[in-house]
Parts: C-alpha cells; sequence; structure tokens
C-alpha cells in the first residue's frame, strides 16, 4: 500500500498527524531573546502540521550569532515557550525547538562581553549576520567577526549547554528537539575541513570530524531520551561559507555512527540551504546517504527539505524516497499549508522584506483560505 504526505506518521512516540513538517526559520522576533505572545499565535496558526519545528534556539549567549532570536538557557526563555507550547497544543499540534550554536557564525557585540565568537579552527566565515540596532530598532547584515579557535577542555561545557537546553525543552514542553548540525553553524564546522583544521583529536580524520557532533547527539539523547531527538544536516551545502572537500564519506560515515543511537529522525537539507538542489561542483548521492543509514540499522523518520514542491513532496512520500518532508519559506507566507497542498490550492508568495525582525507584519498576518 503506497504512503501519502497526508497520512500519519510515527515519530518516536509521537503520532503526527501527517508527513508535512514546518522547517526550522529564524524570525529575529524575540526582543530580549524571549519569545512573546505574537510567536505563539504564530506557531498555533500553523499547528496543522505534522511536526512544527521551532527557529534556532540558542543553548548559550556564546550560540548566539543573530538579533533578537528566542534562546532556550533563561528561565524566562523556558517561561515564554510554555506560551508557545500550549497554543500549539491547544491547536491540536506538535513541537520540536531547535537547539543551535553559531559557533563562527556570530559578531562580537552579541558575544559575552564582547568576545570573539568561537569555531574548531581559528578562520573567519565568509558570511553576514543579522544584527538590529538597539536604539533605532533599524536591522541590517554585517560581516561575521573573527573568531578563535576553542580549546579542547572548553568542548564538555559546550556538549552540557546543548542537553541543559534540551532539558529546558521539555520543561517548557516541547515534544522533542532537533539538534542544528546543518547550514555552517558550530556541529558543521566541526564536520567540515573548510572550517576544521585541528590537529587533536577534534580534527583531521573523518573519525575524528564527527567526534564533537556525536557527542552532543549522545549527551542530548541521554539527557531526555533519543526518541524525542533529531538532528538536521546539509551534507553539500555552502552556506555560511561552510566547505568539506569530500562530504559523502564524511556524512555516510556519521550516519552510521548514529544509526545505533534510536533516534527520532534524520532532517537533511538537499543542495544548498534555501537555493539550488544541484550543485555540479559539489554532487552528492542523497539516497545512498540514505541508504549507509538503513543498513547500519538506522531507524525513525528520514525527512527531506529544501525547494519541494507539493508534486516533489507527494512524489517523495509515495515512492518511499522520505518518510517526511519539510517547508520552510511556504510556512511563513501560508499559515494552512497543509490544507492548500491537500487541495492542491495556490500558495500565498512570501514578502521577503518582512522574513527578518519586525512585528506581527508578514508574521502573523497572512490569510488563510477563504479569509482574504
Ligand atoms: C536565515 C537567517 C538566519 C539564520 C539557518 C538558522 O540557516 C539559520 C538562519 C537562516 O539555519
Amino acid at each position: 500500500m503506497t504512503v501519502s504526505l497526508f497520512d500519519p506518521v510515527q515519530l518516536g512516540e509521537l503520532a503526527l498527524a501527517n508527513r508535512i513538517a514546518m522547517a526550522p526559520l529564524t524570525r529575529n522576533r524575540a526582543v530580549n531573546n524571549i519569545p512573546s505572545e505574537l510567536t505563539a499565535t504564530y506557531y498555533a496558526q500553523r499547528a496543522s502540521a505534522g511536526l512544527l519545528i521551532s527557529e534556532g534556539t540558542p543553548v548559550s549567549q556564546q550560540g548566539q550569532g543573530y538579533a533578537d532570536v528566542p534562546g532556550l538557557y533563561l528561565p524566562a526563555q523556558v517561561e515564554g515557550w510554555k506560551r508557545v507550547t500550549a497554543q500549539v497544543h491547544a491547536a491540536g499540534g506538535k513541537i520540536f525547538s531547535q537547539l543551535w550554536h553559531v559557533g563562527r557564525v556570530s559578531h562580537t557585540s552579541l558575544q559575552p562581553e564582547g568576545a570573539a565568537p568561537v569555531a574548531p579552527s581559528a578562520l573567519t566565515a565568509a558570511t553576514k549576520t543579522y544584527l538590529i540596532d538597539p536604539v533605532t530598532r533599524q536591522g541590517s547584515f554585517v560581516a561575521a567577526s573573527a573568531p578563535r579557535a576553542l580549546q579542547a577542555q572548553e568542548l564538555p561545557a559546550i556538549v552540557e549547554a546543548f542537553a541543559a537546553a534540551a532539558r529546558n525543552a521539555v520543561q517548557a514542553g516541547f515534544d522533542g528537539v532537533e539538534i542544528h548540525g546543518a547550514n555552517g553553524y558550530l556541529l558543521d564546522q566541526f564536520l567540515k575541513d573548510g572550517s576544521n583544521q585541528r590537529s587533536d583529536e577534534w580534527g583531521g580524520s573523518v573519525e575524528n570530524r564527527v567526534r564533537f557532533v556525536m557527542q552532543v547527539v549522545r549527551a542530548v539523547a541521554d539527557a531526555i531520551g533519543a526518541g524525542k531527538v533529531g538532528l538536521r544536516i546539509s551534507p553539500a551545502s555552502p552556506a555560511n561559507g561552510i566547505h568539506d572537500s569530500a562530504p559523502q564519506p564524511l556524512f555516510e560515515h556519521l550516519l552510521r555512527q548514529l544509526a545505533p543511537l534510536g533516534l527520532a529522525y534524520i532532517h537533511v537539507i538537499e543542495g544548498a540551504t534555501g537555493g539550488p538542489r544541484e550543485l555540479p561542483d559539489q554532487p552528492f548521492d542523497y539516497a545512498a546517504l540514505k541508504a549507509a543509514y538503513r543498513d547500519a540499522g538506522g531507524q525513525g523518520v528520514w525527512m527531506v527539505n529544501n525547494g519541494y514542491t507539493r508534486e516533489m513532496a507527494l512524489q517523495a512520500v509515495a515512492s518511499g524516497y522520505a518518510d517526511m518532508v519539510a517547508f520552510g519559506k511556504d510556512f511563513i507566507a501560508n499559515p494552512d499549508l497543509v490544507q492548500r497542498l491537500r487541495q492542491g490550492a495556490p500558495l500565498n508568495p512570501g514578502q521577503r522584506e518582512t522574513f527578518y525582525g519586525g512585528g506581527a507584519e508578514g508574521y502573523t498576518d497572512y490569510p488563510t483560505l477563504g479569509s482574504s
């Protein structure tokens, strides 16, 4: 029997209503890094997704790289998230939080005591971060600051920050967490040889470069249970100036290591994040990656993302290529995306000017079918 995008699916211990996920989306509207009532409205409006994945939530101030993103390391942040999860659950939805450490993709103005951001190696990311002027409230894109290389003895505290944030997530009412291992942030920086040039046990060989990610995933799984944990990766994406000379063997090794842990899901960004799915300079065989995971005993949901149309998503699930499909930008502009996909209804276009920063406009005011 073929499975449909609109069929229920089991995610760890959770029964999801359908196989459509809302991808994590940074929106820069959390003043003082605390989610607001408006944030709760925004997520609750989208609760018909089988799974909502929150915007990236820093596990520490050091892990923050953008203005006004909501954290998960202070009591007031946990309290703010409680409103979000309560409203999502009241609307019948399920929500994971995305645990995030940006590593070198940050700016001194966001770091504790104006310090340099941290990274596996002292190599500046060729990318920009998003800052908001505290006085004028004007947003702007600014070059990432030069990072300093982490000392090996600093790594256990970062691993523990992920575990503590995962416990906070459960306390805040989240159904689980997604570890952000993608898009050129700290975990991806350790994985890839363009950003990890360490000569200790955390760099060099593929075995060494996966070590940090494995420690974070194990610590989070130990903290809240592997069935409540997913991992997001972007093997070939150049996002935030990241590069690896041979991603296929790197990621196949990583997924073989992860397979026995019993994670709820693996979430794969195919191609360039938010951009082309095919990269002539960086070909990658995603089916082979999944096969390596399954071959090593990896179970749970295989979630795919990046530029999926309705037709592609229907086909991906019906063919067995994927168990779930995550939609990003389409969920910004279409709170009722599931219903629209079900009916083949047209989608609202997204307003790029209001993706990052601001208030209700372009956040909670996109119309549902029949309301406009
Ligand atoms: C867009 C703007 C800021 C952050 C990612 C968390 O790429 C992000 C992000 C995306 O994963």
